[in-house]
């Protein structure tokens, strides 16, 4: 029997999959083989996808039962329970502690395992909602600091073309992009395709990437967080040699020069004048970039020629870049330098930021609205965990001027950034372990995680192989698919529903929660069912999960800020001035000019370039090999990336270190103990190590398995309270 099916990790990518199914055993994954075309992607499958069976239906693996903390939080003694005791106990706190500490004392943690329409944390959400509400967050890991900052120029983070109009572009910049691994959904598909037109590509990233290296793409290395340092100087270079677009900055944009500064603010710095070193004496050459970046002048100035003469070029910055201390000003420069080349609105061209993408209508799961209004940054939970009620606006806080209780109980379903994937291990471990903050934590995964491990109750969920679900496309897509159960669950397994239902139940919530619906299925049907209402040409829903997929037809390709840039008359930015932002009066508003500017321009980030205790800077990038922890305990998988220390010839020489050496690695926050890969792939001064490997300490606190989040910060970005784990200094030993 084959069964088609979606995969449902977070990983940048959706692959259609056929499960082939012999007495109720998968017995391999195959997938997509069409060769696709431009209005049509492929859905292929990547070595991860093929291997979902694998990683996810190994018994000796899985959790199967419901287990309750024995040892001291965080040791991982656990003993096996039945459902009805751990829901009984779940229910006992769940009510003791709403009713002590007031419903926003719960938090739902952050956690993308299931990346499906229905989730469960939703889910949990939506019961927490219907029994008085909970702590709520905004931000993501992913992309804080684009998704908050692009608003300020553009005044919409939807400013993404289609991919299919890279193939109009004459240039293509990948900044801090690497769509080979992290797949970005179809654009290296597009990329692939526009190498074949003989379009020139160019990555820029402290690695060379296996984006580089696939598409023969030419390697700009620079140091992590020195970004817009290069692009202020790729700035400078249009200016001098007159190179930039006049006309489009002159008509769109607000802030270029003393006289386009908006009334009011005539006397603040405008962009020109920063370039000029009008205030600081200080050019914004290439030669000052080169210094804080480590790539050559000379080849600053040429990509600055290169992208402001082309007839139409997309730089498409990745995440990574904005994943440090000073992101959001990365986010600005890149959008600066799409506007000085004119590129906006234009075929070919890209609004330098572009996150998402207009998409057709897709399926969706309504919960009931929190009646709690206060929310966090998503990263700064763990300082809501340490300082709890009265933190308030200068950590982010909004809906509340300050929060009306501590965090004493956390809900993790599918996720692992309750230990592993957020930043600096140590001080999140020594905070939960501490009882007297958290009272109870609620795990729900399919494998006993670095996170599960931190949990007073482990309920084992099931994987998307038996469940069934539905998936959208990642950020770009014209399609959406169905995942159908593949097999039966493994030992007790259950679906998050199902066990949220008994608690509703038992809080007399029931009706409210389900609404009627039995299972998860018939909540699937009625959001299917509500989209067809919309969009009528849809399959009979039977039909559509024969399928596995459906695929909208006739799209358009899309150019984001097309009708601003051919009319502004009609269509203004939705900005307060109808113009792109380069000055913001808001942001100069916020009185921090020195991380909150009111231009774009570089701003040093603390643990960035500037040479600290720690000689190596270190960056933990998304690999092939997992997606964040997922796949880890998957040995098949290492060969594509063994988890490893990468560092540069020089660096290795410098500290007696040869290639495949057992290191550590170590900073002010921690050491990890891993084998080190010498390598030209990665620059001098950076070292990389992929990032989600599970945090695995021995007896003296030594991660054992390579978990850069040992070494990263909880730091909060200035502007988007953002995530900065890509920003961490170190050094390096042999062990
Ligand atoms: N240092 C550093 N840290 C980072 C990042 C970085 O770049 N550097 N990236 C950040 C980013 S972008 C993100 S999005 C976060 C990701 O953070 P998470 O979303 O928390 O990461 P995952 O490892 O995907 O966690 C998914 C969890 O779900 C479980 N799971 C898988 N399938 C299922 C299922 O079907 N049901 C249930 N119940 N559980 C399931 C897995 O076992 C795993 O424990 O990490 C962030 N952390
Ligand atoms: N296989 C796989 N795919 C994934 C994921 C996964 O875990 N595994 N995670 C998914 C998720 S949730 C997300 S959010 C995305 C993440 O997507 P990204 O955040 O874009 O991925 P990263 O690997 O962190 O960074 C992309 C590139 O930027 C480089 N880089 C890092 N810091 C800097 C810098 O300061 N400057 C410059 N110029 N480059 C820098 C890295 O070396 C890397 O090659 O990936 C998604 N796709
Ligand atoms: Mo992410």
């Amino acid at each position: 029997m084959i069964i088609p099916t979606m995969g449902m990790n977070n990983c940048g990518g959706r692959c259609l999959l056929y499960a082939h199914v012999e007495k109720g055993r998968v017995e391999k994954l195959t997938t997509d083989t069409s060769a696709g075309n431009p209005k049509c992607p492929p859905l292929t499958a990547c070595a991860r996808g093929l291997n979902y069976h694998k990683t996810y239906l190994d018994e000796a693996k899985r959790l199967l039962h419901p287990l309750i903390r024995v040892g001291e939080r965080g040791e991982g003694r656990f003993r096996q329970a039945s459902w009805e005791e751990a829901l009984d106990l779940i229910t006992r706190q769940w009510i003791r502690i709403r009713d002590a500490y007031g419903p926003e004392s719960r938090y739902v943690h952050y956690g993308w395992g299931v990346s499906g329409v229905i989730t469960p944390i939703d889910l949990a959400k939506h019961l927490l909602a219907l029994d008085g509400g909970y702590l709520g967050y905004y931000n993501s890991y992913s992309n804080a600091c684009i998704a908050y900052t692009t608003s300020y120029l553009y005044g919409t983070s939807l400013c993404g073309n289609s991919f299919e109009d890279l193939l109009h572009s004459s240039l293509i910049i990948l900044w801090g992009h690497n769509p080979a691994e992290i797949r970005f959904d179809s654009l290296m598909f597009y990329l692939r395709l526009a190498q074949k037109q003989g379009i020139p590509i160019v990555c820029v990233d402290p690695r060379y990437s296996d984006t580089a290296r696939q598409l023969k793409a030419e390697w700009l290395p620079i140091r992590p967080t020195s970004d817009s340092a290069v692009m202020d100087a790729m700035a400078y270079v249009m200016l001098e040699e007159e190179l930039y677009d006049r006309q489009f900055i002159e008509s769109y944009c607000q802030g270029f020069t003393h006289e386009t500064m908006p009334e009011g603010y005539e006397g603040e710095e405008d962009y020109f004048s920063y370039l000029q070193g009008l205030r600081d004496g200080l050019a914004k050459t290439p030669e000052w970039a080169a210094a804080i970046s480590g790539l050559p002048a000379d080849a600053i100035r040429s990509l600055a020629r290169r992208y402001a003469m082309a007839p139409a070029a997309a730089l498409l910055p990745g995440y990574g870049p904005q994943r440090n201390g000073n992101g959001e000003q990365t986010t600005r420069g890149a959008i600066m330098l799409a506007c000085l080349t004119g590129n906006v609105g234009k075929a070919g061209g890209s609004s330098g930021s572009g996150s998402w993408r207009p998409m057709p209508p897709m399926p969706h799961f309504e919960k009931a609205a929190n009646p709690y209004p206060g929310k966090i940054p998503v990263y700064a939970w763990t300082k809501a965990l340490e300082q709890g009620m009265g933190m308030g606006a200068e950590a982010g806080v909004i809906g509340v001027d300050a929060l009306s209780a501590d965090i004493k109980m956390i809900v993790n379903l599918g996720g692992n950034a309750l230990i592993n994937q957020h930043g600096d291990i140590n001080r999140t471990a020594a905070l939960l372990k501490d009882e007297s903050r958290c009272e109870f934590i609620l795990c729900s995964d399919v494998f006993l995680t670095p996170s599960a491990r931190f949990a007073d109750v482990v309920l084992p969920a099931v994987s998307f192989l038996e469940t069934n679900n539905m998936v959208t496309p990642w950020v770009a897509g014209e399609f959406f698919g169905a995942v159908n159960k593949v097999v039966e669950p493994l030992g007790e397994c259950r679906h998050e529903y199902d066990w949220l239902k008994e608690i509703a139940r038992r809080l007399g919530l029931e009706q409210a929660f389900t609404q009627g619906h039995e299972t998860v299925e018939d909540w699937l049907e009625t959001c299917y069912e509500k989209l067809k209402r919309q969009v009528p040409e849809l399959p009979a829903y039977e039909d559509f999960k024969r399928a596995g997929v459906y695929r909208y037809e006739n799209t358009l390709c899309h150019v984001a800020f097309a009708k601003e840039i051919a009319d502004p008359a009609h269509y203004p930015f939705p900005t307060p001035s109808g113009k792109i932002e380069i000055f913001s009066p808001t942001l100069f508003e916020r009185g921090k000019p020195d991380v909150i500017p009111g231009i774009p321009r570089y701003v040093p980030s603390d643990e960035g370039v500037e040479p600290g205790p720690y000689p190596l800077q270190l960056v933990g990038y998304h690999t092939k090999r997992r997606c964040h922890s997922i796949h880890d305990n998957n040995p098949d998988m290492e060969a594509l990336d063994p988890q490893r220390v990468h560092l540069h010839p020089a660096d290795a020489e410098a500290r007696g270190i040869h290639d495949g050496d057992l290191v550590l690695v170590f900073n002010q926050r921690g050491t990890m103990r891993l084998s080190a890969k010498v390598t030209e792939g990665v620059m001098p001064g950076v070292a990389a190590i992929a990032q989600g490997a599970w945090y695995t300490p021995d007896e003296k606190g030594i991660d054992s398995r390579g978990n850069i989040n040992v070494l990263a910060s909880q730091a909060l970005t200035p502007l988007a309270f953002g995530n900065a784990q890509h920003t961490i200094r170190g050094d390096i030993r042999l062990a």
